[in-house]
């Protein structure tokens, strides 16, 4: 299983996110990154695919946005990282925006995605990080590992939110359809639901999305991921949810993770895409599963078991101490530990 990595995805690192009504230390840390890289010796070389496979999933206003964000908060006299304070309700397009408060209102779901200096940097070679797994599916490999930073599953074609800017997963997923491994479902095990993921595949009924999170009643994104989302138009049928309460275990987990596989199966899946957080860990500071780094042993055998080319891409866990080891576990499956 070849792993994959670039250190220029360190360089986005937001001092701060606003949480629970105050400030707190930005959650999504560079050191998260780090703290896998260090626990395995052997990266491969990331390369560069340029802004094409981007722009198959995220609009170009999107990506003009991101890339010259910051460089507009300065200019507006802004000190640290750009973030929103105005979200529209009312979503009208075309929107001819000027101020840069206005587009990053316009860009954004929530006000916890700040935009440093290096994000567009980071987020670009996140983004040719999962490419470059995919890449490795493509020439035969039966399964890659794609240290992506910042992570992707929250944010959609035009819009940032949840630490996320640019989506991975469908990013490598419309690769890897365009490299003819499809058909291919995306399996999403990080503990919030892949809101951005299940948006841009909502009304396509080529790439499968299952997702296993906790319940939006009672955790962020709030307002996606219920079990009654199961997409629409070309897309219905192509989308399947599984909310669990919080303190799920194995024994509520794994019944999930079996039906989601059965699905995957069913539906004729040829390549698989696994947007893996570590966010469902019993020791993780802002989530509320607790599953065991044996859970995540036994979850990478049975998605294993299930046979196709995999990509696995990171996406949440904050438990940075344990990072390194939890995502060795979950690799284990795959012949890495
Ligand atoms: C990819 C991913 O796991 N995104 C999760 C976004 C969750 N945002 C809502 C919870 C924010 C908690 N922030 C705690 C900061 C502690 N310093
Ligand atoms: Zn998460």
């Amino acid at each position: 299983m070849k792993l994959f990595f670039d250190d220029r995805q360190c360089a986005h690192a937001p001092a701060r996110e606003l949480h629970n009504g105050d400030w707190t230390d930005f959650a999504e840390t560079p050191a998260r990154a780090l703290a896998v890289k260090n626990h395995f010796a052997d990266w491969a070389e990331v390369t560069d695919h340029g802004l094409e496979p981007i722009l198959a999933v995220h609009d170009a206003d999107y990506v003009a946005f991101l890339q010259t964000a910051h460089d507009e908060w300065l200019a507006a006299g802004r000190p640290g990282d750009a973030i929103p304070y105005a979200l529209p309700v009312i979503r009208r397009r075309p929107l001819d925006l000027t101020r840069i408060d206005a587009k990053l209102g316009a860009h954004s779901f929530d006000t916890a995605t700040p935009i440093s200096a290096g994000t567009w940097t980071a987020a670009y070679w996140s983004a040719q990080t999962a490419l470059s797994g995919v890449d490795a599916l493509a020439a035969g490999e039966g399964s890659a590992y794609a240290l992506c930073r910042p992570p992707g599953h929250h944010c959609g074609a035009d819009y940032m939110g949840g630490y996320c800017y640019l989506n991975t997963p469908a990013i490598a997923a419309r690769a890897a359809a365009a490299q003819g491994l499809g058909p291919v479902a995306i399996l999403d095990v990080d503990y919030h639901h892949g809101n951005g993921t299940q948006d841009i595949f909502y009304e396509d009924g080529s790439v499968l999305f299952c997702s296993i999170h906790a319940d939006p009643k009672t955790d962020y994104p709030f307002f996606w991921g219920h079990a009654d989302e199961m997409g629409a138009g070309a897309g219905e049928g192509a989308t399947a949810n599984w909310p669990l309460p919080r303190g799920t275990t194995a024994e509520t987990y794994m019944p999930a993770l079996d039906a989601a596989l059965a699905r995957i199966r069913e539906w004729g899946a040829r390549c698989l895409i696994v947007s893996f957080g570590a966010d469902t860990y019993d020791g993780d500071p802002i989530s509320f599963f607790a599953l065991t780094q044996d859970d995540y042993r036994e979850m990478s055998r049975r998605i294993a078991a299930v046979d196709l080319p995999t990509l696995v891409v990171m996406e949440g866990g904050y438990a940075v101490d344990a990072l390194g080891e939890n995502v060795a576990a979950f690799l284990s499956g795959f012949g890495r530990d």
